[in-house]
């Protein structure tokens, strides 16, 4: 037989700035013209139902036909997804709910995108996958690459990840490059080795590759299929921003295909010491104004220069949303809320989206009775120390 379709017919790949199309190509992560990002661009005409969908587990994979891969490529996957969308009761009388994203395999939303990610890896035949990370890009991709059969080398910021994500990293396996720096350097690091070598045996999954954004936009459809419309808000701690990118994509994509009527706002939370996107959103900057030292107790989104900050910028612009900062104190106290009054356990990033929920509702850009949807991204064992340090 021969080799299966990689991507589906009519899958392109658009530049974000300058709109240039080409062919569907996995190794490409630049535009050729004027090296801005690239977006994974669908088809128009796809066949998806609801109630075929449904047939399948809840997760990742049921989305298959809104998603670019061939229809015959056998996904890496260990049902990721499929997270859980929780009320919270006690938020005075908002109408929140929290999408759980730590009851993924390796406890964060990463594996979504790396699903999808290393079943492209593993097509390709490439020897591994190499990523830079704040920690639970490495857990994930470390236990999917495992799960496939391939090497995974990390490069991450020494001293600065959270201790169970690192354990996690070594358990799986990973080599563990560890770096002087931040986030920002260990990307630069990962994209020389990866990219400019040009050696393509290691496959690149940080969230500059578009095809790992697509397991993220999954997301999107799993609140949707729930809850049966858009949110009115949709509210995600942003570090390198390829999350809140792919949620919108999912969620434009979706209204391209009339499978809902209305679009949410993005409000997208960063810690005011790791706030490069706030900033450039309030100067109205055309640049990304980057942090050079990034600051914050919520390690994962200690990021001073996002990657995805155009996706993200347009994302928040587009849907006539806002970016907002919140203090490591707000962070806590958000955390501690959720896990004393909701049983909810989550790491310090993931608590930034309460803490933003509440700043929202403070200053008038969310309204109680709007609907919203809280994203939730890790959770609370990824970081045992913030845990023993604040709260005992
Ligand atoms: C819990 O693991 O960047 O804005 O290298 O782990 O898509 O970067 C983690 C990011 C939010 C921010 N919440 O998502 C990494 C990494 C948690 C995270 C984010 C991360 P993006």
């Amino acid at each position: 037989m021969s080799n299966p379709r990689l991507f589906k017919e009519e899958v392109k790949l658009r530049c974000i700035h300058c709109g240039y199309t080409m062919d569907a190509d996995p190794w490409t992560f630049t535009c050729p013209r004027c090296g801005s990002l690239l977006e994974v661009e669908m088809p128009t005409n796809i066949k998806f139902s609801w109630d075929v969908a449904r047939k399948r587990r809840f997760g990742v994979w049921r989305y298959r036909e809104l998603l670019p891969i061939g229809d015959n490529i056998e996904p890496v996957t260990m049902h990721e997804g499929g997270t859980p969308l929780l009320r919270l009761r006690s938020v005075e009388n908002g109408n929140a709910y929290l999408k759980f994203e730590g009851t993924n395999p390796t406890g964060s939303f990463k594996d979504r995108g790396m699903s999808f990610g290393v079943t492209i890896a593993k097509h390709l035949g490439v020897r591994g996958v190499i990523v830079a990370s704040t920690g639970n890009t490495a857990a994930s991709a470390a236990a999917y690459s495992a799960r496939a059969g391939l090497e995974c080398i990390v490069v991450l910021p020494k001293g600065k990840v959270a201790k169970g994500k690192l354990a996690q990293a070594l358990l799986h396996g990973a080599h563990v490059t560890e770096i002087e720096g931040v986030f920002d350097q260990a990307l630069e690091r990962v994209f020389v080795e990866a990219v400019l070598r040009g050696h393509k045996d290691l496959y690149p999954l940080n969230s500059y590759n578009p095809w790992r954004l697509e397991g993220q936009k999954t997301l999107a459809f799993e609140i949707v299929d729930e809850i049966g419309v858009s949110p009115d808000v949709v509210i995600v701690p942003v570090g390198n921003a390829g999350n809140i990118s792919a949620i919108w994509k999912g969620f434009k994509e979706m209204y391209t295909y009339g499978l809902v009527k209305r679009l949410p706002r993005m409000i997208g939370v960063q810690a005011e010491g790791a706030a490069p996107l706030v900033k450039t959103w309030q100067a109205k900057s055309s640049e990304l104004i980057a942090v050079e030292n990034p600051s914050t107790v919520a390690s994962a989104i200690r990021i001073g220069k996002p990657v995805n900050w155009l996706k993200a910028m347009k994302a928040v612009e587009d849907s006539k949303g806002v970016f907002i900062a919140v203090s490591d104190k707000e962070i806590l106290e958000a955390m501690r809320y959720l896990a004393i009054n909701e049983g909810i356990g989550v790491e310090p990033a993931s608590a930034a989206s309460l803490a933003g929920y509440w700043k929202a509702l403070e200053e008038g850009i969310v309204s109680r009775d709007e609907l919203s949807v809280l994203i939730a991204t890790g959770h609370a064992l990824k970081d045992p120390d913030t845990i023993i340090n604040r709260f005992s």
